[in-house]
């Protein structure tokens, strides 16, 4: 089974990332105690490469994967988009502030984008990914699973809220899924295993 760290303190990412990792011999591990990511990009891209470098700390594997993401508002000029995690306290918070900015807008097109950057030992990339999925900011939340922006966000592709998807479903659509799957071949085209 090949260990990769997740640069990540983000409980639900992991479990999700395993979740969609299941069919692969792959397993992701969280960062040493202490991990802690500086993330000063400006762009998903090099924030996800800041976390994947940071984790290669202390860390027992030899590949080092992180996830940056977001949701991009088109109404908002793309906003939350890098800054999703701050844009206020709490995740209610945040759902709350992003509802009362589109009150009254008609456009409530959105996506979610999750950029993952895969870096070995000595931190050089070894592969990067950035893909989305599309969406609607719904008018009230809707459905108790996922996290983050989910019970606002409606998946187009499957007429429910993110929050609304089982575990299950959301693994196989979410722009998580479909980054982690372009990885996964990544790593099965290139015959990179785990040493035990
Ligand atoms: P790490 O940096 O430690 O991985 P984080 O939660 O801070 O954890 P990000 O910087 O990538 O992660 O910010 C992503 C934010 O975007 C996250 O906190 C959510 O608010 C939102 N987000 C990302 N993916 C999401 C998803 O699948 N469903 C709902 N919200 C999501």
């Amino acid at each position: 089974m090949l260990k990769i760290t997740l640069g990540t303190n983000n409980k639900h990412k992991i479990d999700e990332i395993n979740l969609i990792a299941k069919n692969y011999e792959v397993e992701f591990v969280l960062p040493s105690k202490g991990y802690k990511a500086i993330e000063d990009g400006n762009s998903f891209l090099k924030n996800a490469y800041c976390k994947a470098n940071c984790a290669r700390k202390n860390a027992k594997t030899e590949l080092f994967l992180a996830d940056d993401s977001g949701l991009c508002i088109e109404a908002l000029k793309g906003a939350p988009g890098i800054y999703s995690a701050r844009y206020a306290q709490t995740a209610q918070d945040r759902i709350n502030r992003v509802l009362e900015e589109l009150k009254g807008i008609d456009n409530r097109k959105a996506k979610f984008v999750c950029a993952m950057v895969l870096v070995n030992k000595k931190g050089e990339i070894v592969f990067q990914v950035q893909k989305e999925c599309h969406g609607t900011i719904l008018e009230e939340q809707r459905g108790k699973n996922g996290f983050g922006y989910d019970p606002i966000f409606f998946v187009d592709s499957e007429n429910r809220s993110m929050a609304e998807l089982s575990d299950t479903e959301k693994s196989k659509i979410s722009h998580r899924a479909l980054a982690l799957v372009d990885v996964l071949e990544f790593l099965k085209i290139y015959n990179i295993k785990g040493g035990d």
